[in-house]
């Protein structure tokens, strides 16, 4: 019997390492090589005039939200524009004039494709038409949208249970698009709805739905104003979310102090130059009054200390704990006090590796404020006791009573642009019966109820042949999950993938059997039906619906806009035999947003939100009610430490994103405030460990990984000397996800260790 054709697909690509040069990293972040960086990239893929009528529309009421965080407008947005050096890029990169059409995939093989880096790949422009790649062939060919949707159909009805499909989103769509998809996936029958953000903010969702009755934060953007002390934890919103950086300043503009918590001191926390106000001019404004230097995954080991040091305060005497709001909102105090007395501050203390003058200092700051905000990101969520991680945080706002009033309360900065209006309108894969009840009555079908797939558990069912179909909503599967070489497996082991894509990524290369790609509109863009203009809408960090609506033409004539094809699949997959008219439904939002507000609380409808500026979904947080957690309290919480048992000659790893990159599309090869320019197949190391094992700097070295006597292997990484604590080690995020393994996840939430991965080093051979 001849063996199954497989395709000689790379994994990684072009992994030569360049010309590297490297400077000190720097102290600030933005001011005007913000803007001249800004420029450079918008310029060069869309031309001048168009670049900047376009900018001038970024997250303004009558223009489009900005595809790259999910960070809020203020009210009053900048005349001079509302976007950020990286917001600039994550346009350009959309925009660009670049096109993968279908003389492109005659040109080159998937195979041959493989072989580029993921820069290359991410720079040959946006996806026209839909493609096929068909079993047995190496090359994508044109494919009609009808055909392509019969396609789908043919394979979603051979399945022998609906349980075998996967419908991964990521948080790119639009509440509209989203709504549709997860009504489509249960009208098909599972809830196998795997999304982007059990990769990411998942552990905070689970921490604050258990502890706070949310699984969202619960600050609005003019709380930074009044705010007395921001915690920014395992974040780096000068990269990440640097429209946060205004909002810090304004809180320091009123006095307010910062504490970051973090094992490196990333430029965009220490000063700050506004470059779209005169403080960008002078010298900026310094962001950090104190820098808790913490070793990786040591943040509830440092929590306690904190904690433990506030108790013995208001042992002494002082006024610390806010004890009315603790009797009234709370319960678990005095449990959560018993506990602390378990530990040792010497144990602490040497756990977080932190000088005991400032963490005395950051506690006597907090023993006397009471008007306190913790925000956080990936450097809480991505590890093994992620969810504890969070819940010691809400332990610390509860005991000060920061939250429900002004200038208080929980902030996970979210990642994706629209990842948690997704999430609101139905992207889950645990069953709601409420929303299934809803479901049901507004639509006339019964959605299953049986609990779905979430990434991780998806990967495995497709490794495992489980699951034989894959649907992508947007995103870069293959490169985002953990655990590169197993991901590649599962998604071969498919026969059939599909990508929504706007841009082309490795999800396109490393394919089932057959694959089809089904390029669709950026949110920059126009999206006209009949001659008549749409708009769609989504929800920001703060729990804000609103609008967006593009401004450019769209890129080919032949793209759909995310909801028709949506319709489509589904109209082709239900031929009309469906209490859904499903086709009609994907061209007009307007309906789909009637049906959003008659099944989703909080949702008011198109008529209600006439003049398009958004509103507030409901947050019991904000209105300090608990009624819906058991004995209606707010819960404190006994958090575990977290536990890594390592050999003498290894390190814990963080995987983290250069400021170059958007998660797997590589803007560029710079990460400016670290020094970096001209290569990310970078490893951030303590001088002193370097000395220790014999390292130069730019020394070439393999990462490996050991768990359950697996290998796993990225190679060829150049040593940087950095300020990281000791035994802690950073590379960039996608290279070093080879290491990660599938299975290891938190606790809970299931997202992946990406912050905490044990490794050791072996020189490049
Ligand atoms: N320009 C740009 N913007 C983006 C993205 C992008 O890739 N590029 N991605 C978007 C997405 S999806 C997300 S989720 C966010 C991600 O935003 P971030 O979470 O800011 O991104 P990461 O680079 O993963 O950074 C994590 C930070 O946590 C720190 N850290 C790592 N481990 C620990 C730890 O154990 N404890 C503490 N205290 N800190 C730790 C790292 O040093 C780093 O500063 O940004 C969003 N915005
Ligand atoms: N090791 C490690 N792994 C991680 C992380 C980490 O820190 N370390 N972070 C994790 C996190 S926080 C996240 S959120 C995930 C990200 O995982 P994903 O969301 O799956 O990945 P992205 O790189 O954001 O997806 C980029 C692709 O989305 C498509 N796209 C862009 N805009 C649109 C649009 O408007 N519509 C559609 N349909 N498609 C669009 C483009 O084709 C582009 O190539 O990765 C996770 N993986
Ligand atoms: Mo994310």
């Amino acid at each position: 019997m001849p063996s199954p054709f497989k395709r000689n697909i790379s994994l990684t690509g072009d992994t030569r390492l360049t010309i590297i040069s490297l400077t000190d990293s720097k102290e600030f972040a933005a001011g005007f090589p913000g803007i001249k960086v800004a420029i450079q990239h918008t310029f060069k893929e869309m031309g001048a005039l168009e670049a900047l009528g376009t900018l001038s529309k970024m997250n303004q009421k009558d223009g489009f939200d900005c595809a790259g965080c999910a960070w809020p407008d203020p009210e009053k947005p900048s005349k001079l524009g509302e976007y950020c050096e990286n917001g600039a890029k994550a346009l350009a990169e959309e925009a660009t004039y670049e096109k993968v059409d279908a003389d492109f995939f005659k040109k080159h093989s998937v195979e041959e494709i493989s072989t580029w880096s993921d820069f290359h790949i991410g720079k040959s422009g946006r996806l026209t038409q839909p493609m096929i790649l068909r079993e047995g062939s190496i090359h994508y060919e044109p494919i009609s949208w009808d055909a392509a949707f019969d396609t789908i159909a043919v394979h979603l009805k051979s399945l022998a249970s609906p349980d075998e499909a996967i419908f991964y989103t990521s948080g790119r769509s639009s509440n509209e698009a989203a709504f549709l998809y997860g009504l489509f996936v249960r009208a098909f029958g599972t809830n196998n709805m795997p999304d982007c953000s059990n990769m990411c903010h998942e552990s905070s969702g689970v921490a604050l739905s258990e502890t706070l009755g949310i699984g969202k934060g619960s600050v609005k953007l003019e709380d930074f104003e009044e705010a007395e002390v921001i915690i920014v934890m395992g974040q780096n919103p000068g990269t990440n979310h640097p429209r946060m950086l205004s909002a810090l300043e304004k809180c320091k503009k009123n006095g307010g102090k910062i504490i970051s918590i973090n094992p490196l001191a990333e430029a965009g926390l220490i000063r700050f130059k506004d470059p779209q106000s005169l403080s960008g001019i002078t010298k900026g404004t310094s962001l950090t009054d104190i820098h808790l230097q913490v070793k990786i995954n040591e943040d509830v080991a440092l929590l306690k200390l904190l904690l433990k040091k506030l108790a013995h305060l208001e042992r002494s005497g002082k006024s610390v704990f806010d004890h009315n709001f603790i009797k009234t909102y709370t319960e678990g105090f005095d449990q959560l006090l018993k506990d602390l007395e378990r530990y040792s501050e010497n144990e602490l203390l040497e756990r977080c590796g932190i000088p005991e003058e400032t963490i005395d200092e950051a506690v006597s700051l907090l023993a006397e404020k009471n008007k306190i905000i913790i925000c956080w990101a990936m450097g809480l969520t991505q590890h093994k006791n992620g969810v504890d991680n969070i819940k010691e945080c809400v332990n610390l706002l509860l005991l000060k009573g920061s939250l429900g009033k002004p200038g208080t309360g929980t902030c996970p900065v979210r990642g994706h642009s629209n990842v948690q209006g997704d999430r609101t309108v139905g992207i889950m894969h645990h069953v709601s019966k409420e929303l299934n009840q809803s479901i049901e009555k507004v639509f006339g079908f019964t959605p299953p109820n049986k609990e779905g797939l979430d990434t991780v558990k998806a990967l495995e069912a497709m490794h495992e042949g489980r699951a034989k179909v894959f649907i992508g909503l947007g995103g870069n599967f293959a490169s985002a999950v953990a655990d590169t070489n197993y991901a590649a497996e599962a998604l071969q082991n498919c026969d059939l993938t599909v990508q929504i894509s706007t841009k082309l990524n490795r999800s396109h290369l490393i394919t089932g059997k057959t694959a089809l790609i089904l390029p669709t509109l950026g949110r920059s863009e126009k999206d006209n039906a009949n001659g008549k203009e749409r708009f769609l809408t989504v929800e920001n960090s703060m729990g804000k619906v609103h609008r967006t609506k593009g401004v450019l033409q769209p890129k080919s004539e032949h793209l759909k806009s995310e909801p028709e094809i949506i319709g489509g699949i589904a109209n082709a997959y239900f031929k009309n035999q469906h209490p859904v008219a499903w086709e009609d439904l994907g061209k007009d939002y307007d309906t789909i947003r009637e049906k959003m507000s008659e099944i989703l609380k909080g949702f008011e409808s198109v008529q209600k939100d006439s003049k398009g500026s958004g509103y507030y979904l409901p947050n019991n947080v904000r209105e300090l009610d608990f009624s819906k957690l058991e004995h209606g309290k707010a819960k404190f919480s006994i958090c575990k430490m977290a536990s890594h048992e390592r050999k003498p000659n290894e390190f814990l790893l963080m995987t983290i994103r250069s400021h170059d990159q958007f998660n797997t599309t590589i803007y560029g090869l710079n990460d400016r405030y670290r020094g970096i320019q001209n290569e990310r197949r970078v490893l951030f190391m303590n001088p002193k460990d370097m000395e220790r094992f014999g390292y130069k700097r730019l020394d070439i070295v393999d990462l490996v990984s050991n768990y359950d006597s697996v290998e796993r292997r990225a190679q060829k990484f150049l040593i940087v000397p950095y300020n990281i604590p000791q035994g802690n080690l950073g590379a960039y995020f996608p290279e070093a996800n080879m290491v990660v393994p599938h299975n290891h996840y938190a606790d809970k939430s299931n997202t992946p260790i990406s912050k905490s991965i044990i490794v050791h080093l072996e020189r490049s051979k």
